[in-house]
């Protein structure tokens, strides 16, 4: 039996209870197996979730793109590595070898060292899904730097908050981006951005749109003649197992984002692990992920964990609209795709259009289909079911979070018989509880509760950047050593979860997570607005759009209503970025509060969602006189 590659139910239910009775033996065997380390670990797992420090392969050295590149050379220098299709479909497409990836990581490697950057400096990486993108984090990996990929959709002020939240000393962008018939200014954004941001000393810009944009002396350089320069081998850099790998920013339910911070030796072993797994990822397969890499999914799943492997990965850089609806299966055609992994709002976008779009390209190739991202309702599972996977290819809704860094409720295709809107069973080492609010765990089926994880899993997320005490307050103290996911979940009779969204004040739009607190500051500096509220409530495509709920100053109130939206909406783009814009505004009176001065969220989604029919008990409101005002303009 081998531990690392599960091929029936069976073995998948011998590989759990093994990983759940003896997980540091579990791990250590994958580990010493599949990985190249340059020393041996001193003890495979330290952890105590009350302070919160868990630290795995303490002792051990490495350098994670040896892994994902070098050792691959001799066997598959050859091979495919990144497979990156472009936006325009006119635009050929380029396979990068392994041989062309090493020699690619070496050279910015050594650019990034003559530009002043060392071990453990922080760069920023705001680049379109182009090559360089990938490149940039695997040469920041191979001398020491910590990446931190800030999603090139994000504002100018959403990218200098994080520049000088991690302390970054470097940006790398591009002249701009392609997305779909449209093109972005990214250089501009950054421009901008640094203006508050005094540290960073370096900007390397990649040419990929070819605009006439303005760099700024002694601080701007074009990437490209750089490279040409550069030497094109870099021995890596030898990391301790602890060693920050990344920096990745999610959303809280408060104000500042989070920067999680992961670390090498375990991020390495159980994104390899789980994509192995959850793909059922065999030597010659062509694997597609549509995330971008500005996310988690496109660090774990585009970048480390393919690579890891050996894999061949495709990077698509456009949008599936464009030239038209069939773009994703007209990619999928022509390179003949064998695993494809979306998000559940992609699918409903696509699935509204005409089907022609789909049997128009043959899908043969398909052998696994994944989601990510949020719940995937029942109609958008079999359409992709029905349509894109004729019936043969299994679909693994993969749950997991930017701070776990990995996979962690998944079915493994081809051993867990699927079930539509349930991502299943917990992968080997992931040990899952369901919690009550008053803390105690609830066992047995047929249950649900909040879903909290019991053990730590190699490539947990270590720390927030900068604020161990905002992580542990967020994670660690909830629930009782546990971690706390923010999640909801249900177990059904068979053991396995289904997740029913989040908790807390984090809103997922369109697979984005997005806290409701940094969009009302982006509304309160309206110069109108008193206060405000966000919730949530379904959208068809989108899983959850956006509702504002504005209270005007009484200077505000004379205005044109109409273009105070816009306004709102504007402010909203140049805070956090259009991904964050509201569909709905509605201007109010006030805003129901507790009698503690806290605005009742759950009553004002329910009124989105126009569903007043059972709002529960408001008399201990401070204002209940607002909630009937704000029903009324509602119907
Ligand atoms: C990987 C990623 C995390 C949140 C998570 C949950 C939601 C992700 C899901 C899912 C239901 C799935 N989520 N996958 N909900 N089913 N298969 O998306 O990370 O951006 O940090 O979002 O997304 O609510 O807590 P991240």
């Amino acid at each position: 039996m081998s531990n690392y590659h599960i091929k029936h139910l069976e073995e998948y239910y011998q590989v759990y209870r093994k990983s759940v009775r003896h997980p540091e033996n579990f791990w250590e065997e994958i580990a010493e197996e599949h990985f190249v380390w340059r020393k041996k670990w001193n003890s495979v797992l330290e952890w105590d979730f009350s302070k919160p420090e868990v630290k795995w392969f303490n002792g051990a050295q490495l350098n994670i793109t040896e892994n994902c590149i070098d050792r691959h050379l001799h066997i598959r220098g050859h091979k495919t590595a990144i497979l990156f299709e472009p936006n325009n479909p006119g635009e050929e497409a380029r396979h990068i070898t392994y041989k062309e990836l090493h020699e690619q990581v070496c050279k910015m490697a050594n650019v990034l060292s003559e530009k002043g950057i060392k071990k453990g400096d922080r760069v920023i990486i705001y680049l379109p899904m182009i090559p360089e993108l990938a490149i940039s984090l695997l040469a920041c990996a191979r001398i020491g730097a910590v990446h931190s990929v800030v999603f090139a959709g994000f504002s100018s002020t959403a990218l200098s908050t994080r520049v000088n939240d991690c302390g970054a000393k470097m940006v790398i962008t591009s002249d701009g981006s392609f997305r779909g018939a449209k093109t972005i200014d990214l250089k501009g954004i950054v421009d901008e951005a640094l203006k508050e941001c005094p540290e960073v000393k370096t900007v390397l810009v990649a040419k990929r749109i070819h605009s006439d944009i303005s760099m700024k002396a002694g601080r701007d350089e074009w990437l490209a003649p750089l490279m040409d320069a550069a030497y094109g081998d870099y021995p890596p850099e030898i990391m301790e197992a602890e060693d920050p790998l990344f920096v990745l920013y999610t959303s809280g339910s408060t104000g500042k984002p989070k920067g999680m911070l992961h670390t090498t030796g375990g991020y390495m072993v159980y994104t390899a692990y789980t994509f192995k797994n959850v793909f059922q990822y065999r030597e010659d397969d062509v694997y597609w992920c549509t995330a971008d890499i500005g996310w988690i999914t496109g660090h774990s799943y585009i970048v480390y964990g393919p690579l890891a492997n050996g894999a061949t990965t495709v990077m698509f850089e456009g949008v599936p609209s464009y030239p038209d609806f069939g773009r994703f299966w007209e990619i999928v055609d022509k390179h003949k795709v064998t695993q494809f992994y979306t998000a559940p709002t992609a699918i409903r976008a696509l699935a509204k259009e005409n089907l022609d779009f789909v049997t128009t390209y043959d899908l043969s190739s398909l052998k696994v289909l994944g989601t990510v991202g949020e719940p995937i309702n029942e109609e958008a599972w079999h359409w992709y079911n029905d349509h894109v996977g004729e019936k043969k290819c299994p679909i693994v809704d993969t749950w997991w979070q930017t701070e776990t860094g990995g996979i962690l409720i998944s079915p493994i295709p081809f051993s867990t018989p699927t079930k539509p809107t349930y991502a299943t069973l917990p992968l080997p080492g992931v040990q899952p509880a369901l919690m009550d609010e008053n803390g105690q765990e609830i066992t047995g089926n047929q249950v649900d509760g909040r879903l909290c994880i019991k053990f730590p899993w190699p490539s947990m997320a270590r720390t927030i950047w900068g604020d161990h005490k905002r992580y542990k307050d967020t994670y660690f103290t909830a629930f009782k050593n546990m971690y706390f996911t923010g999640d909801g979940a249900l177990r059904d009779e068979v053991g396995y979860y289904r997740i029913t969204g989040r908790v807390d004040d984090v809103i997922i739009v369109s697979g984005h997570n997005l806290g409701t607190a940094p969009i009302e500051d982006a509304i309160n500096e309206h110069p109108a607005v008193a206060e405000s509220a966000v919730v949530g409530f379904p959208h068809d495509i989108k899983g959850n759009a956006l509702y504002g709920y504005v209270m005007l100053k009484e200077t505000g109130e004379s205005r044109d209503r109409d273009n105070l939206k816009k306004e709102i909406n504007q402010m909203i783009t140049e805070h956090i970025g259009p991904i964050a814009k509201l569909n709905k505004i509605q201007f109010v009176n006030g805003l129901p509060k507790t009698r503690s001065g806290k605005i009742m969220r759950r009553i004002l989604r329910k009124i989105a969602s126009k569903d007043t029919s059972n709002l529960g008990d408001t008399s201990t409101l401070l204002n209940p006189e607002v909630v009937s005002e704000i029903i009324k303009e509602v119907l």
